[in-house]
């Protein structure tokens, strides 16, 4: 793969990594009552920023940047690693170093430093500087611990803004200052190892056995406790011994020549100094910028995983409890739909059964529908009696398709919602305070909280009610239509009117004359024998399908809500705390 090719591939993976970290602020949007997502939020905003500029940059050359406390060498060691003594201006005065001095092959290189700090401050060095600039630029930054510090720190930050591999440049004689320490600390911590190198310079002023024995290592143990990450790259080094005139005074001349500084130069030089190490390099730190949101967003839910999992078992078990609540309450105030669950279920029956007493039923369901004004109008006598039994059978169909409506839909359950509502709204406070302290906004003490956005409780009571009593009454229309029991009922009446069909046919062949009130009394017989049947069996209907079926679906439909069986309320907040869980996940 060439360069180029690679250069594609190193800004796709960054596309990716950008794309795990914007994860996180949709889902910090998606549960906006949750406090420290405010800083993921930002913390995400942040490093998405930046991979945005290790983008930009893909193709720009890799900018090492020096940085620490004022008079640790940081300049010399620019120098040093150039072999150009002048090029950064080192001194005793301190601090020396006031401005950003970036030391590059050619003056272009640095127009990605100077487009990103907008300042005076910058000194381009282009000097005699060969093929050891080839894929980087090395910048020597002022210090951020002297009397001027103050005003040095904005330039600090926009180089650091864009810098892609960081040397933390310190004094062996007073490594450990805690404000220096602290202060890069913001800065180390945005760097994996590799891209993080930590030199310790003027070792020449202190022993060699010392340093190796216990300076080194101790220096090593006290960045890794202050910085809270292992330090993998860590040199040992003198400068000035290898600036090309290091012009030693008598006394402070280099005590030892124990020094790391050419396994430093060639860190820097041989491996970053590849054009792929520069594509890496900086892949490398996306990568590292996806850790570290996915620690911190891990490390927030972590410390109250456990509390949020117990607080939406506590709320999904609240709210089958106002469900249940709610459905006893409505089953205690009882349906007024009776007539209609009736009609209903001689509806479903007709379609059922057959014969005479299939007639009956089907006869029997569209007068329980259209009501008994109908049956007025057929009626002989008073037309006006005939004209109002046409009017009131049309007040009567309106009401008992009501009625079938009512039926269907469980009735008014409104009122009933309030019960749910009441329930969920008096243990709202507790469970409030318990996720306030688990970093959620005061503002969700609002007891509107708890209660379900989407479409309103009664419309889903309804549908409860309309498929449960779907279901019950599929079931006993079943039951009470089997072929056996059809038999049953139509036998008597088939019976009797085929004995009379076989009479009358078999005397009108033989020219029999019948008795004169013999098709009266057998019509009778047949008409008695039919109703009587179609009465034995609406007492069974009126067991099955009566109020005892009533109470049957309000009894399936509470066990439905307390076993949470039934589905349950879309509510913001169980959504909320399953986006904090998948946060931490
Ligand atoms: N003995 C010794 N002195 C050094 C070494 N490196 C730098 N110095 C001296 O330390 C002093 C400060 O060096 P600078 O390079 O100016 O330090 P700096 O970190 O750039 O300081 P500021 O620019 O003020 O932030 C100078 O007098 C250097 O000659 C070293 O390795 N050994
Ligand atoms: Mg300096």
């Amino acid at each position: 793969m060439d360069l180029d090719e690679y250069r594609i591939k190193a800004r796709g993976m960054l596309t990716g990594h950008r794309a795990s970290i914007r994860q996180y602020s949709v889902l910090v949007d998606n549960a906006p009552h949750w406090l420290p997502g405010e800083s993921l939020r930002e913390e995400s905003q942040t490093a998405i920023e930046q991979i945005d500029r290790l983008q930009e940059r893909l193709d720009r050359k890799l900018i090492i940047t020096l940085i620490g406390p004022t008079g640790a060498g940081k300049s010399t060691l620019l120098n040093a690693l150039v072999q150009s003594d002048q090029l950064s201006p080192s001194g005793v005065h301190r601090p020396t170093t006031k401005e950003i001095v970036v030391a590059c092959q050619a003056k272009q290189d640095a127009d990605v430093i100077l487009g990103h700090i907008k300042s005076a401050a910058v000194s381009i060095q282009t000097g005699p500087l060969d093929e050891t600039l080839e894929h980087v630029i090395l910048v020597d930054t002022p210090d951020m611990d002297s009397t001027e510090s103050e005003a040095h720190r904005p330039l600090l930050e926009s180089i650091l803004d864009i810098t892609d591999v960081l040397i933390c440049v310190l004094n062996a004689e007073n490594p450990k200052r805690r404000d220096t320490l602290d202060f890069l600390k913001q800065f180390v911590s945005l760097y994996p190892g590799g891209l993080c190198f930590v030199v310790v310079n003027r070792c020449d002023r202190l022993p060699a056995d010392e340093l190796k024995a216990t300076i080194i290592p101790d220096i090593k143990q006290h960045l890794q406790a202050a910085w809270q990450k292992p330090i993998t790259d860590l040199f040992c080094i003198s400068a000035r011994s290898h600036l090309n005139n290091p012009s030693w005074a008598e006394d402070e001349k280099p005590l030892h020549a124990y020094d790391e500084f050419t396994k430093l130069r060639q860190s820097i030089f041989n491996w970053l100094n590849q054009g792929r190490t520069v594509l890496d390099a900086r892949v490398g730190r996306a990568d590292h910028l996806v850790k570290l949101i996915q620690t911190a967003a891990r490390s927030r839910v972590a410390e109250i995983d456990k509390e949020l999992h117990q607080i939406k078992e506590d709320i999904i078990a609240l709210e089958s409890k106002a469900h249940a609540v709610a459905a006893e309450a409505w089953r205690d105030a009882g349906t007024d739909g009776l007539i209609g669950i009736q009609a209903m279920f001689y509806q479903k029956l007709a379609n059922r059964w057959w014969g005479p007493i299939g007639w009956m039923i089907a006869l029997w369901a569209r007068f329980l529908m259209t009501g008994t004004g109908m049956v007025a109008a057929l009626r002989i006598g008073n037309p006006i009696l005939q004209l109002w039994g046409v009017l009131s059978s049309f007040v009567r169909f309106r009401k008992s398709k009501e009625a079938v409506a009512n039926a269907a839909s469980g009735g008014d359950v409104e009122p009933i919602a309030d019960h749910y509502r009441l329930i969920l709204q008096q243990n709202w406070p507790d469970i409030a305070e318990k996720l306030i302290q688990l970093g959620f906004s005061p503002s969700i003490r609002k007891s509107s909280m708890i209660l379900p956005q989407d479409n309103p409780l009664g419309e889903r009571l309804s549908v409860s009610w309309k498929t449960t009593l779907e279901e019950v009454m599929q079931r006993r229309t079943t039951a009470i239509s089997g072929f056996l029991l059809q038999l049953i009922f139509n036998l008597p009446t088939l019976v009797l009117m085929g004995l009379f069909a076989y009479q009358s046919v078999t005397s009108f062949l033989l020219q029999k004359t019948l008795l004169s009130g013999y098709f009266l009394h057998a019509t009778i017989s047949i008409v008695l024998v039919w109703i009587l049947s179609f009465v034995l069996l609406q007492i069974i209907i009126r067991f099955v399908g009566g109020k005892n079926m009533v109470r049957k679906v309000f009894s399936k439909l509470i066990h439905r809500f307390t076993t949470g069986e039934s589905q349950l309320t879309h509510i913001a907040i169980v959504d909320e705390i399953d986006t904090i869980l998948q946060i931490g996940a």
